[in-house]
């Protein structure tokens, strides 16, 4: 579509937020918009600069983006006019495709002002997906916009403004279940922005994000210090050779937050990154590669080292080991229930093991983390997949409170997932920036004996070889626990309590 400033044009590495908005009242999925302007859509788009090329006009019908699963969009229609006035005096130079310069031909000194209108509507439950029995919804939306862009010389600013607003949906679970509409949900927002050619070769660039958002503060979407969504990224540009363009972008975010694991307070971080990245242009071909900087980055070292000892540890497992398991019950004091306690035995003197190759799964199904509590061995990779027909965001904003391990694993679409491997110790509290309600735990322990309670509070940890271990536990509400085990025989039984 005849964006104003489309993301697949952009010079820059991240996206307009404010396109970005995909609506709006998102629990249950029931009024999941998945509507974004930046989002590639099918139709046919009508256009044309009539006259001296000042003025431009475009009219598109559309699938919209949200034609999968349960959410569908009817056609929708796209529209766009623009005016540029050409700010050249000397009236030599307004009339030529260029200005002259000093230095050769430049465009001209200018500002485009333009108008965009979107209009659309979700039908979501499509089909009953969602609700069997209830009949489809129709959520009617629209986006209003308004952009202008300078152009002086060396030097360009640009902004856009935009206004959406969402029907809104709400569907209160029952038998049967019931259908009301809600207040329509809106944001506003927008971006502005300057680029500036040092050199021919070279391009300093900043943009400011905002977006306002009322479905952000009513679903914490993502929750935010100060309620704002705001973001500033200066940036740069390095044309290397004709063919290769470095880009690199500093992404200064508003704080969001999470709670202390020991304090149980709420704090506040800053995901900033910086991203880079490399266009580089072969023969037609054009590839783009885009990678994040990482700052937890895996000991290779320690890895090394532990590969040198796996040989060895397979032999003493094989000679010593029987079937011998430690078993028990936890009981809680002060907390709701002793379902989903990991519990494990803790690092063994002079015992080194293997990186599991297994991969662990945690789903994101209905909009919630499965097994919300899942232990894993240090040095597991952890495929995190969505089986959800929305978009789910996976991040943690710190392994036991430590902040530098925190990680933003991104978004991603319905049946695909993402690894990662866990390599240092502690607990990763799962959260969805899309979903606030979604939340789950990664409890990364330093031996492979371990296991989560069942809803009784009853574990089984098998294939333990005979030895004088400490036992540990960790829960979502509860302190942690450690107690001494004598395993000597084929079971030990164990009864642990878990206290507020
Ligand atoms: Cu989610």
């Amino acid at each position: 579509m005849d964006l104003p400033f489309t993301q697949a044009r952009t010079i820059y590495l991240s996206d307009y937020d404010v396109y970005g908005q995909a609506n709006v009242g998102g629990i249950l999925g029931t009024t999941n918009n998945q509507f974004t302007l930046g989002a590639p859509q099918r139709g046919i788009e009508f256009g044309g600069t009539p006259n001296n090329g000042n003025f431009s006009w475009s009219l598109a019908v559309t699938n919209g983006s949200n034609d999968s699963g349960p959410s569908r969009s009817s056609k929708d229609v796209y529209f766009r006019i623009s005016q540029r006035f050409n700010l050249e005096r000397d009236p030599e130079s307004r009339n030529a495709i260029q200005a002259a310069g000093p230095t050769g031909p430049r465009d001209h000194t200018s500002v485009r002002l333009g108008f965009l209108y979107y209009y659309g509507k979700n039908q979501q439950n499509q089909d009953g997906l969602l609700f069997p029995g209830l009949a489809t919804i129709q959520e009617p939306f629209y986006r209003v916009g308004g952009d202008v862009r300078f152009k002086y010389r060396k030097l360009e600013l640009y902004g856009l403004g935009m206004f959406g607003h969402d029907d809104n949906h709400v569907v209160t679970p029952g038998a049967p279940p019931t259908i009301a509409a809600a207040p329509a949900v809106k944001f506003s927002g927008g971006f502005a922005g300057a680029n500036y050619w040092v050199y021919p070769w070279l391009i300093g660039t900043f943009h400011y994000d905002a977006v306002n958002s009322h479905a952000d503060f009513v679903n914490g979407t993502p929750a935010s210090q100060y309620r704002t969504r705001n973001r500033f990224s200066p940036g740069f540009q390095v044309l290397l050779r004709a063919n290769i363009k470095i880009v690199g972008e500093y992404q200064y975010t508003f704080g969001q937050p999470y709670t202390d694991p020991v304090t149980g307070n709420t704090l506040f971080f800053r995901p900033n990154t910086f991203q880079t990245g490399i266009d580089y242009v072969r023969a037609r071909k054009f590839n783009r590669t885009h990678f994040k900087y990482e700052r937890n980055v895996m000991n290779l070292s320690r890895i090394a080292a532990e590969a040198a000892v796996a040989t060895s540890l397979v032999l003493t497992l094989a000679g010593a080991s029987r079937a011998n398991e430690i078993k028990g019950k936890v009981s809680v004091q002060g907390i709701k229930s002793a379902e989903n306690i990991a519990v494990y035995v803790d690092a063994i003197a002079d015992k080194k093991f293997d990186p599991p190759k297994d991969h662990v799964v945690v789903n994101q199904r209905k909009m919630a983390f499965i097994p919300h509590v899942v232990a894993v061995h240090q040095g597991t990779t952890v495929d995190f997949l969505n089986s959800d027909p929305v978009g789910h965001n996976v991040y943690w904003p710190s392994i036991s409170g430590i902040k530098k391990l925190s990680h933003n694993l991104g978004t991603w679409p319905k049946g695909e997932k993402k690894p990662f491997q866990f390599n240092d110790l502690g607990t990763a509290s799962l959260l969805c920036n899309v979903h606030p309600e979604m939340s789950g735990y990664v409890v990364v322990v330093p031996t492979p004996y371990f296991a989560v309670t069942d809803k009784d509070g009853n574990f089984e940890i098998k294939n333990i070889p005979a030895g004088k271990y400490t036992l540990k536990t960790w829960s979502e509400d509860g302190k942690p626990t450690t107690q001494a085990v004598d395993l000597s025989g084929a079971t030990a039984t164990v009864d642990l309590t878990v206290k507020k």
